[in-house]
């Protein structure tokens, strides 16, 4: 297994629970360092970019509706295997169907309201990072 990068985003709905601390101790407890990070509103066009590859779908408005409702955390998390185990920690995208103790059964409303976000491929994982961090703000540790 390779040490990755991923980029994980806690969403409007959990940054207004102030669960900041406990999704951070989840990742941290799994062995997974977070190098980078920062808190930001994201505007209109930051939200629509980052969710590019959804924008036919149906739920692309909510998406970016929720998604510029409130703050969020973006950071990059690295580790072994870190994509997939952020996505482990993560849970099913509808919390109804996330595996009890995953971060979505914990702490997540609804399909919309679903806590946090991760990179769900390598190639993902290096155009999410770029998107929102210039690689002299990661620090590797
Ligand atoms: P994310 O990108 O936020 O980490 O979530 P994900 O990989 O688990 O899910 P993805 O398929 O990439 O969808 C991105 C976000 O769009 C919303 N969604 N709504 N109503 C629906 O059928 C639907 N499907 C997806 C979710 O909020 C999901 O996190
Ligand atoms: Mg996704």
């Amino acid at each position: 297994m390779a040490t990755e990068r991923t980029l994980s985003i806690i969403k409007p709905d959990a940054v207004a629970k102030n669960v900041i601390g406990e999704i951070e101790s989840r990742f941290e407890k799994a062995g997974l360092k977070i190098v980078a990070a920062k808190m930001l509103q994201l505007s209109q066009e930051q939200a629509e970019g980052f969710y590019a590859e959804h924008k036919e779908r149906p739920f692309f408005g909510d998406l970016v509706g929720f998604m510029t409702s409130g703050p969020v955390v973006v950071q990059v998390l690295e580790g072994e295997n870190a994509i997939a185990a952020n996505r482990d920690l993560m849970g099913a995208t509808n919390p109804k169907e996330a595996e009890a103790g995953t971060i979505r059964a914990d702490y997540a409303q609804s399909i919309d309201a679903n806590a946090v976000h991760g990179s769900d491929s390598p190639e993902s994982a290096a155009r999410e990072i770029a998107y929102f961090f210039e690689e002299s703000e990661i620090c590797s540790r």
